[in-house]
């Protein structure tokens, strides 16, 4: 439990009390009548963003998050945890990377311990096209300063012993990129951590407060309205994933964005079997084990759109397919769980961090099926913004004007998750 001041004698002594006399991870407070800034959605990216506007900008006053559920329970609890930063384009790159670096340093940042664990990523490749692909995108790393490597089949295998590499699979493993300091962090931990370090410094954090509609007048926002009542305020964030398109529509303004489930699953717990993470595009699924043993294992999304947090049973049979195509003898592993999530894919599979044509009222969103491992990043950015009304140099390429201009930013071959 290091950085989380439980010493062994405190978690024995608050164990056999059970739990009653420990504090709170955060205050809960009631929705006060004005904020200086509303930031709505209280998933990672926005606890994120709240931390560091209060760290960083303690000028801008009072800061709230909306909540319409309890923290962290959206995309945040649903994802399968992977964090990398291998991206082809310098723009995505260099937020992923940034993102990167703040995992690195977050436990002692947060004083939480958020279990980011660099146990590599790898992302393999079963045909010629998907090799030069691989050895493209690992040559633009090399030259952003991103540690990416390209092995050949016998390599994975050395690395992967349990992976099934024989060159009569149907879809052979020709080789691979592989990112060391990628890995997993514990998406639970990080929205406590970061809920815990803004609460601390003063954010009101509000769960079960749906925003139902917006006041705007005179090109400006000037207020949420919420099933707890009216909130007062002239600068609103809006970081609520799967359901952006619905808060964008109660300004008036459509974004390029298609709301598609995303799912996944883990089976019972086992012996350690898996230490990395395994990504397969061209089989459609990938797979890490948790530190409980459970395999979790995810699909691509499913390609019609809609906001029922289930997915539809064909990917899961087209999932466990290909995990057995990758590992015959997880054929016997039992399931335990399937759930979906919501992800919001942008045109170009990057995400949306702008202001917009009302003044006050700014998105962050389109982070689609990749955005656990941007959290920090994206929040820390997002911060800026919410503080100086302007995009900062690592958001500037990615507000939404790029729809209008043209300057799209391609990351599909990147995403980590078929499309
Ligand atoms: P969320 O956690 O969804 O937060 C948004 C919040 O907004 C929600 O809590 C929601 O309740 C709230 N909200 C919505 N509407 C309102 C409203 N009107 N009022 C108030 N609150 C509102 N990414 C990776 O990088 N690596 C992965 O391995 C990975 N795996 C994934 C696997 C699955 C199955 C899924 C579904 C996603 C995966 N992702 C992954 C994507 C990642 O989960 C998301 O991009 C990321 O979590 C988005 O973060 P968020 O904090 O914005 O979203
Ligand atoms: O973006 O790396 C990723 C990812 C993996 C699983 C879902 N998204």
């Amino acid at each position: 439990m290091r950085g989380q001041n439980y010493s062994l004698w405190s978690l024995l002594k608050h164990g056999f009390k059970n739990h009653q006399t420990w504090e709170p991870a955060w205050e809960r407070v009631a929705l006060k009548p004005s904020y200086d800034v509303v930031i709505v959605g209280g998933g990672g990216h926005g606890l994120a963003t709240a931390y560091y506007l209060a760290k960083n900008h303690p000028q801008v006053g009072r800061i709230a998050v909306l909540e319409k559920g309890y923290l962290g329970g959206g995309n945040t609890a649903r994802n399968t945890t992977i964090v990398r930063s291998n991206y082809l384009w310098d723009e995505s790159a260099a937020i992923y990377e940034h993102s990167l670096k703040l995992w690195e340093g977050l436990t002692e940042d947060l004083n939480f311990n958020v279990m980011f664990s660099q146990r590599g990523v790898f992302n393999l490749g079963h045909t010629l096209q998907d090799m030069r692909d691989i050895e493209r995108r690992v040559n633009a790393n090399a030259l952003q300063g991103i540690d990416a490597h390209v092995l050949n089949a016998r390599e994975v295998k050395e690395k992967i012993p349990q992976l099934d590499c024989s060159r009569s699979r149907r879809y052979p493993v020709l080789g691979a990129s592989w990112q060391p300091r990628a890995g997993i962090a514990h998406h639970d931990a990080v929205a406590r951590g970061f809920a815990r370090a803004a609460s601390r410094l003063g954010v009101d954090l509000i769960e079960g407060c749906e925003v139902t509609g917006m006041d705007i007048s005179g090109g400006k926002i000037r207020g949420l309205q919420t099933n707890l009542g009216m909130v007062k305020t002239d600068r609103v964030g809006c970081v609520a994933a799967g359901h952006s398109s619905v808060l964008a529509k109660m300004a008036g303004l459509r974004m390029p964005l298609e709301s598609h489930p995303l799912q996944a699953f883990v089976s019972e717990s086992m012996q350690r079997v898996i230490d990395t993470v395994i990504m397969s595009n061209a089989v459609h699924g990938y797979l890490s084990q948790s530190d409980k043993g459970e395999l979790v294992i995810g699909a691509g999304i499913d390609s019609y759109l809609g906001y029922g947090q289930r997915g539809s049973p064909h990917v899961i049979e087209h999932t466990a397919a290909a995990i057995i195509e990758l590992f015959p003898q997880f054929s016997r592993v039992r399931m335990n769980r399937q759930w979906g999530g919501i992800v919001d894919v942008t045109p170009d599979a990057c995400p949306i961090i702008s202001k917009t044509a009302v003044q006050g009222l700014f998105f962050n969103c389109g982070w689609g099926t990749g955005g656990f491992k941007a959290t920090p990043g994206s929040g820390h950015v997002f911060a800026d913004m919410l503080a100086q009304g302007e995009p900062n140099a690592l958001a500037r390429s990615f507000t939404v004007d790029r729809f209008h201009t043209g300057h799209l930013i391609d990351e599909h071959g990147a995403a980590g998750v078929a499309h």
